[in-house]
């Protein structure tokens, strides 16, 4: 009743005060797997050598929040807990293959009802179709990045030839052509790049050929003093990185050069283009194959060469996809400064979650290790973000769905678990959280244990029910998170800090029991 009370004044309130129009857009570029370390925004190890320009200038003109992360490092899951500023055991999306209780309250519904043009395009990944949305169109599942399937709102699905993040860019800016200019608008762009398999536009082959990407410190990671659950990972580029799925080395292309596993999949990317798109990418990979399967046979590469070659090959093609996710974000930007929107649309960036990005030896994410408990959020919204602003408050997306609300002018119901960052992007942090929950539910494709912990602004707690095990990091003196000091009598108070801390989040969130032991 009070929800209602309230509704019915704002909207009152805003027939009174301002045209529809005058209330901020919100434009939610939004990408899958990019992590900080590949947005030079954020100033990391590839910042030199893979500079993401467009992307940057959301930071230089608007704001980028120095720790964002995610409440539970796996897609659906984050998606999920967006559109309902809920953790995943409260909007029930706790695993990818969950299908999403579409009856739900989400943020895109009360936009919707309170007046905004809605539309999503791109990967959703959440099974039941879009609701809240004037328009949609988007990926079956994963979705691909040559010449992608895209469902339209009729349930059919149209195949269109080009590269998923050209596409998904070209639609949202018919979306926005078509639009209804009367009302503010609430678009989520949503690229498929640079998720697994990693492939670029056929453009973007070989931009990084002239440079040698510095590999992370810790890609020959051996996994002691941790949890024993990390030895069972099945994420490492040197045993689990497929060779034709992965690495783009066809198995047509060997001769009778035998490389070692992993070697299970195909090249689904690979057959769905043309013969003309398929020549582009064979001129690129298939001289470079040949020297590689050359060596190889030749007895000319270390296991330890192997796995640097193979880091080469992951990271090149994975910031390659970064481009396109960069360019596209240049456009949507400069769609808005062409037709005089700039000033009045609040432009968010931001990734499903991180990335390893050979940290750990490691690809894939799911771990709420800092690489893939990470996500990049950048925010520009002129007059209300202080332009180079760098907030330090401890966010994580189940903030966002409360963001959009108050910037709509909306209320937010009492049940939603996250805050508004509002606040931390006008510059006050003075009543802001001091430590934040995780969970991870999968035990599937990877092998990453359920595990579950908080962080605050220097530790990290972390507890695997599976085998009752628990990890605590000092962020500050490990920054890689290399060795646990949870049986360390030095960290006796703040492991029971720690500990009382998660009891108490897990309590304010009404989380459900941890997993039985094994
Ligand atoms: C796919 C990928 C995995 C990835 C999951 C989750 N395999 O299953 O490597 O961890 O998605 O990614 S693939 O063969 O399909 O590429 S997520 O972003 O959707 O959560
Ligand atoms: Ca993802």
């Amino acid at each position: 009743m009070r929800l209602l009370l309230f509704r019915l004044t704002v909207v009152l309130l805003l027939a009174a005060n301002a045209t529809a129009a005058d209330r901020p857009n919100i434009l939610f570029l939004f990408s899958d797997d990019h992590a900080i370390n590949a947005i030079s925004a954020y100033g990391g190890p590839l910042a030199d050598v893979a500079p993401t320009p467009h992307i940057d200038r959301i930071a230089k003109e608007g704001s980028v929040f120095l720790n964002s992360f995610c409440a539970n490092s796996i897609c659906g899951p984050s998606r999920a807990t967006i559109l309902t500023g809920k953790h995943s055991h409260k909007n029930g999306f706790m695993r990818n293959g969950n299908n999403f209780d579409a009856t739900q309250w989400t943020v895109a519904k009360e936009l919707q009802q309170g007046g905004y043009s809605t539309a999503v395009i791109g990967k959703w990944h959440l099974k039941s179709s879009p609701e809240g949305f004037d328009h949609w169109e988007v990926f079956p599942g994963q979705g691909n990045y040559y010449n992608p399937v895209f469902i339209q709102m009729d349930g059919s699905r149209k195949k269109f030839e080009g590269y998923a993040t050209d596409l998904t860019t070209d639609k949202a800016i018919s979306w926005l052509e078509q639009r209804d200019p009367t009302k503010p608008f609430f678009l989520m762009c949503q690229h498929k790049a640079p998720h697994r398999t990693f492939s670029p536009a056929l453009r973007h082959l070989g931009v990084l050929d002239d440079v040698t990407i510095p590999e992370p410190a810790t890609l020959f990671d051996d996994y002691a003093n941790r949890s024993s659950t990390l030895r069972g990972n099945e994420m490492e580029i040197d045993r689990h990185f497929d060779w034709a799925y992965d690495a783009k080395v066809r198995k047509d292309e060997r001769g009778s050069v035998q490389l070692p596993k992993p070697d299970r999949y195909g090249t689904p990317e690979y057959n769905r283009m043309t013969d003309s798109q398929k020549a582009k990418w064979d001129a690129y990979f298939g001289p470079r194959n040949k020297l590689f399967l050359a060596d190889f046979a030749a007895g000319k590469l270390s296991d330890e060469d192997v796995v640097r070659w193979k880091y080469q090959r992951y990271i090149k093609n994975y910031l390659s996809t970064v481009r396109a996710v960069d360019e596209s974000v240049g456009r949507m930007l400069d769609y808005l400064d062409r037709h005089d929107l700039t000033d009045n649309t609040i432009v968010i960036y931001s990734s499903d979650q991180g990335f390893f990005l050979g940290e750990h030896g490691w690809y894939d994410k799911r771990w709420m290790f800092e690489e893939s408990f990470r996500m990049p959020f950048l925010a520009r919204w002129p007059g209300h973000i202080r332009p180079g602003s760098r907030p330090s408050g401890l966010i994580q997306n189940i903030d966002y769905a409360p963001t959009f609300l108050q910037i709509a002018g909306l209320p937010c119901p009492d049940d939603v678990q996250g805050r508004s960052l509002v606040p931390l992007m006008k510059g006050d942090d003075s009543h802001w959280r001091s430590s934040l929950y995780y969970a991870y539910y999968e035990l599937g494709e990877h092998a990453v244990p359920q595990h579950f912990g908080v962080r605050t602004d220097r530790h990290k707690l972390i507890y695997f029910p599976l085998t009752d095990e628990w990890n605590l990091f000092d962020l500050q003196r490990d920054p890689q998170e290399l060795q646990s000091v949870h049986a360390s009598v030095d960290y006796r108070q703040t492991r029971a800090e720690l500990e009382a801390e998660f009891l108490r989040l897990r309590t304010e969130f009404e989380a459900p029991p941890f997993p039985a032991r094994r």
